[in-house]
């Protein structure tokens, strides 16, 4: 499997349960994750990490409550409770989460005007992270995705990942969703309609 990398998606404690955006059974994936660690040679992780009074949340947007949706310079964006602050515990990884192994870790979500779903763009859809270019130099072209939440920064990955050409398959066993408005039903069709491979285990 030379050619191949799991991709782990911010498994941090702010997804967690008790974590500022913390998303139902987001623990329950750690050792499924682990495992999946363990059975990949390539390990890349990405991590949420933003400035205090990052624009993706709520209380930088004064009357505005987390989850209200709002119009910025490249388009709609959903309002976040506080969340994956740079250097606060909430934005370290999950401590159960096996992860020495790992070869990259993208940060994103670091431009304070700016959010950053997927691994490869940030939301202008124009930004791009390097992930892209750091896996064809690598020989890489087939990813394996898991994380959180299935319905943000693991769909908005794996639909960028098959956008740039990479065969992607995600484990939705090793994924929890947001699911705000029936969110992880529409994200798991537009992944599938993508042709992202969908693996239950
Ligand atoms: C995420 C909302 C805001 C995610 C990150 O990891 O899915 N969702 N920031
Ligand atoms: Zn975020």
């Amino acid at each position: 499997m030379a050619s191949e990398a799991l991709i782990v998606v911010d498994l941090q404690n702010d997804f967690c349960p008790g974590g500022a955006l913390g998303v139902a059974g987001g623990d329950e994936i750690v050792p499924i994750i682990n495992r999946l660690v363990h059975d990949f040679e390539h390990v890349i992780l990405t991590q949420d990490w933003h400035p205090a009074h990052h624009s993706s949340f709520a209380s930088s947007h004064p009357g505005k409550n987390p989850f209200e949706t709002v119009q910025m310079a490249y388009g709609p964006q959903t309002l976040w409770p506080d969340h994956c602050v740079q250097g606060t515990r909430g934005a370290e990884f999950h401590p159960g989460f096996v992860h020495d192994k790992a070869e990259l870790i993208i940060r994103k979500g670091f431009r304070p005007a700016i959010d950053s779903y997927s691994a490869f763009f940030e939301n202008d859809h124009k930004t791009q992270t390097g992930l892209a270019g750091y896996l064809r130099e690598r020989g890489i072209r087939t990813v394996t995705i898991a994380g959180l939440a299935t319905d943000y920064c693991v769909a908005y990955s794996a639909l960028d990942s098959v956008g740039r050409g990479f065969t992607t398959n995600i484990r939705l066993d090793a994924c929890r969703g947001i699911d705000l408005g029936g969110s992880v039903a529409t994200m798991v069709s537009e992944m599938k309609a993508a042709g992202v491979k969908l693996l239950d285990g």
